[in-house]
């Protein structure tokens, strides 16, 4: 029998907020919140994220600002704007320190990444916890940043581990410790389970993974569908086979056309946008790839370029859904503006492999409501 596999996880702590603290060390020791400003006043906006003591007062992504900042009163708060391209430079770095300790990697989004490292570490667990553990040291020592790290036999059950002692936490599970170690954690916790499947599961007095566990396959799969039921039931047991697989973050697939005539309406546009997605949709199938990302973009008549995107965290690759995705981000593109679209576009980017993906397809169905 081949060795078990072993992957970890590498979760970057509050990293924008951590950021400006390495930029400016006087912050430590205070509540700092790392802003989106919508520019309508000084005070629209949202939280992206806070560090650790801002998020002790009550202060959370996605909060408005305004909200941030009356919880922080008299607090000593530095209210900070994102700065994308000083984080990104740092992640970079980051990436490519933990890429050259990988059998396999995989980034996922600015501040997240799977390692595989089962070759290297002989499949042997104490010997991945070292490794995790030194991990994080290099990230330290080399950046500044603290980092929360999981490993696990799988890429399922090391996001767990890692999100389990934040931050700066490290949390190994050895394959005979996973259903104890899951067991009385909240069913949200697997990656996958929003609001609307909690809220199900809930209705059936299904608050852990250990009460998941309880329900039988048959149920899983009346309430969530063959291939979302059949997940449900491995997660709760900590099964699956997801592979780590590098992608490349720069790639994308788009195309673009220019409208008959400058438009507003949904009526006249969507249709152009439809067969744009059917075919870049059918590009992604023949690479043999599933996308996460779907953004529509508009360049208006004034020559300005206008664009909404949606990130889904489980990769599709269904037309259809594109479709249904893209008539919403278009409707949203719309509200943004009141120039006309002189040229419309779609873009998939963020890439994952194909074979995998069918068993999300009801987790899509939940966005969609
Ligand atoms: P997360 O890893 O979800 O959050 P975090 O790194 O700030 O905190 P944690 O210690 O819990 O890992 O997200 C990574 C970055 O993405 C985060 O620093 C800011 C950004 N972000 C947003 O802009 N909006 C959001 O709603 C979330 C959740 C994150
Ligand atoms: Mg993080």
């Amino acid at each position: 029998m081949s060795s078990p596999r072993i992957v970890i996880h590498v979760d970057l702590d509050y990293f924008f907020a951590q950021c400006e603290e390495k930029r400016n060390p006087n912050l430590k020791g205070k509540p700092v919140v790392v802003c989106v400003y919508s520019g309508r006043t000084s005070e629209s906006g949202a939280v992206s994220t806070a560090n650790y003591n801002a998020r002790s007062f009550g202060v959370k992504s996605g909060m408005p600002i305004f909200q941030a900042k009356r919880i922080l009163r008299d607090k000593d708060a530095a209210f900070l704007p994102v700065d994308k391209p000083y984080y990104q430079e740092i992640s970079s770095r980051i990436m490519a320190l933990l890429r050259g300790h990988a059998d396999k990697f995989e980034q996922v989004g600015i501040d997240e990444a799977f390692l595989d490292v089962s070759a290297q570490s002989h499949g042997d667990f104490a010997t991945a916890k070292k490794l995790a553990s030194e991990l994080k040291s290099r990230v330290y020592e080399q950046e500044g940043i603290t980092s929360s790290v999981g490993s696990g036999p799988n890429k399922l059950v090391a996001k767990i581990a890692s999100d389990q002692q934040k931050p700066n936490g490290l949390t190994t599970v050895a394959p005979d410790s996973i259903l104890d170690f899951l067991a009385p954690l909240e069913v949200r916790r697997i990656v996958g389970i929003g609001k609307k499947t909690e809220q199900i599961l809930q209705g059936i007095g299904v608050k852990t993974i250990a009460d998941l566990r309880a329900v039988p396959a048959e149920r899983l799969r009346e309430l969530f569908g063959r291939t979302f039921g059949a997940y449900l039931f491995d997660a709760a047991r900590g099964i699956d086979d997801e592979p780590v697989v590098e992608r490349d973050e720069r790639e994308q697939i788009s195309r673009i056309v220019t409208l008959k005539r400058n438009s507003r309406s949904p009526e006249e546009i969507f249709p152009e946008i439809s067969k744009l997605i059917d075919d870049v949709v059918s590009k992604a199938a023949d690479k043999g790839l599933a996308f996460k990302t779907i953004s529509v973009i508009g360049i208006m008549e004034d020559l300005s370029t206008h664009s909404r995107s949606e990130t889904f965290e489980t990769p599709l690759d269904s037309a259809e859904s594109s479709r249904r995705i893209s008539r919403v981000l278009l409707e949203n593109l719309l509200s943004g503006t009141t120039l006309e679209i002189r040229r419309i576009g779609v873009k998939l980017s963020n890439f994952a492999s194909t074979g995998s993906t069918a068993k999300f397809q009801s987790t899509l169905k939940e966005f969609l409501g």
